[in-house]
C-alpha cells in the first residue's frame, strides 16, 4: 500500500474522522476559550492600563479565575495531543492546498499548533518552577497567548461548518465509517472516554491546590496548601529574598510617605498595637495553588487617614519591601483597592504573629488580588496622586 492509500485508509477509522475531531475541537475550543479569557484578567490586573481601577470586589474572584486558568491549561494538554494525533493523517493531503483561502487556512497551523505547545510547556513549567529558557515567563507566555488565539479563531472560522456537518450526521452513519479499526484497536467512544478521563484525572489531581476537599487527591499540584508554616505555603522564603537581618532589626520602620499631610514612622511594636482588624482572605498565587487564611493587621485606609490623606482625593499607593530587587519586590494599590476595609498590612496569620517568611514584620493582603501583588517584608507606602 503507498502512502496515500495508508493515509485515505487511517482517514476513514473512527478515531481520526471529522467527527473524532470535531469533539476533540469543540472541548478544546472551550478550555482555550477559559484560558484566554482568566489569563487576560489576570493579565490586566498584573500590568493594569492607566484608564483601569479594578474593583478591590469580589474578594474571592481571583481565586476562582486564576483556579480556572491553570486547571484548563492543563486539562487542555491530554486534549491537544489527542487532537494532533487524530488529524496528523490530514497533514499529508494530496494535494496539499486547493486555493488560496485554504492555503492561508493550512498556514495558520503552525502559529496555532506551534503556539497552542509553546503555551501549555511554559505554563507548566512555570507551575513546576522549572524555566529552561532565557526569557521572562509572562510575556511571552502573554505574546504566544494572542497570536494563538488569532490563529485558532481563524481556525473555528474554517472549520465551523465541517464540524457542524460531522456532528449532526448519526454517528454510525455508513458514509462516514468505512474502515473498521483493526482487532483490539479503540474505536471512536473508546478513544474519546480516555481522553475524557485523562483530562479529568489532570483536573481533579490539579484541582486540589484550590479546592479545599480535593486536597489528598494533588498530585500535580505545585504547591499542597496545606503544607506550608502558619497554614500557609511559602512562595519565597525570607534568606532567598536577603531579608532576615533587615525584617529583625531594631531599628525596622514602617513609613508612609510621598502625597501626604504629615509623614509618620511605626515601629514593629507599634504596628502591633495597632492591628485589631480581622479578616477572612485568600492568597491566590498565578501558579494556580490559593488558601484561605485569618489575618489580623491594620486596614491601609487607617494608616492614610492618620497620615492626613483626603478620602475623597484619588490616590495609588506603592508598596515597598524590604527586598532588595526581584520582581515581586513592590506592589500597586488603587484607589478602591487602597480604600477598601480590608485591605491591611498583616502583623498575623491564623492566630500567630507572622513568622520571617510569611513577611515579618508586616505584608499587604487584600482582596481580589494575584499573590504576586501581596507584598512581603513591607517598609513602605508611598502615596501618590
Ligand atoms: N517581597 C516579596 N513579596 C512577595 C513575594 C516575593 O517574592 N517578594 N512573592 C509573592 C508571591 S508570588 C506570592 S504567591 C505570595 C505568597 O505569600 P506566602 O509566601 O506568604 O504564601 O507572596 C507574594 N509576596
Ligand atoms: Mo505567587
Amino acid at each position: 500500500m503507498n502512502l496515500e492509500d495508508q493515509r485515505d485508509r487511517a482517514l476513514r477509522r473512527p478515531v481520526h474522522d471529522d467527527r473524532t475531531a470535531a469533539v476533540l475541537g469543540i472541548s478544546l475550543a472551550v478550555c482555550f476559550g477559559v484560558c484566554f479569557l482568566t489569563g487576560l484578567y489576570s493579565h490586566f490586573l498584573q500590568q493594569p492600563p492607566s484608564w483601569l481601577d479594578w474593583p478591590a470586589r469580589p474578594a474571592w474572584l481571583y481565586r476562582v479565575t486564576q483556579g480556572l486558568h491553570v486547571a484548563t491549561g492543563f486539562a487542555t494538554v491530554p486534549l491537544l495531543l489527542a487532537k494532533l494525533w487524530s488529524v496528523y493523517p490530514r497533514l499529508f493531503r494530496r494535494p496539499p492546498v486547493v486555493d488560496v483561502a485554504h492555503a492561508i487556512e493550512r498556514l495558520m497551523l503552525v502559529p496555532l499548533v506551534f503556539g497552542s505547545v509553546f503555551l501549555l510547556f511554559t505554563g507548566v513549567g512555570n507551575v513546576a518552577r522549572w524555566y529552561p529558557w532565557g526569557f521572562y515567563f509572562p510575556a511571552a507566555h502573554y505574546a504566544a497567548a494572542w497570536i494563538t488565539v488569532g490563529a485558532l479563531i481563524v481556525h473555528v472560522g474554517a472549520k465551523a461548518r465541517v464540524a457542524r456537518a460531522a456532528l449532526a450526521r448519526p454517528p454510525r452513519s455508513p458514509a462516514l465509517v468505512s474502515v473498521d479499526p483493526p482487532a483490539g484497536a479503540l474505536g471512536r467512544r473508546g478513544f474519546l472516554g480516555a481522553v475524557a478521563t485523562a483530562a479529568g484525572v489532570v483536573t481533579l489531581t490539579t484541582a486540589g491546590q484550590t479546592v479545599t476537599p480535593l486536597r489528598p487527591l494533588t498530585l500535580f499540584a505545585q504547591r499542597r496548601p496545606d503544607i506550608g508554616s502558619q497554614g500557609v505555603p511559602v512562595n519565597k522564603s525570607a534568606v532567598q529574598a536577603g531579608v532576615t537581618d533587615a525584617a529583625t532589626a531594631p531599628g525596622f520602620r514602617l513609613r508612609v510617605r510621598g502625597d501626604v499631610h504629615r509623614e509618620l514612622e511605626l515601629t514593629a511594636g507599634e504596628l502591633d498595637a495597632m492591628a485589631h482588624d480581622e479578616v477572612e482572605l485568600p492568597i491566590a498565587c498565578v501558579e494556580g495553588w490559593s488558601v484561605s487564611a485569618r489575618w489580623r493587621g491594620v486596614p491601609v485606609r487607617t494608616l492614610l487617614d492618620a497620615a492626613g490623606v483626603d478620602p475623597e482625593r484619588e490616590i495609588d499607593v506603592t508598596v515597598e519591601s524590604l527586598q532588595g530587587g526581584g520582581r515581586f519586590r513592590a506592589s500597586e494599590l488603587n484607589h478602591h483597592q487602597a480604600r477598601d476595609r480590608d485591605t491591611l498590612l498583616a502583623v498575623a496569620v491564623n492566630g500567630q504573629r507572622l513568622n520571617l517568611d510569611h513577611g515579618y514584620p508586616c505584608r499587604l493582603i487584600g482582596p481580589n488580588r494575584p499573590g504576586v501583588l501581596q507584598t512581603k517584608w513591607v517598609t513602605e507606602l508611598v502615596v501618590r496622586t
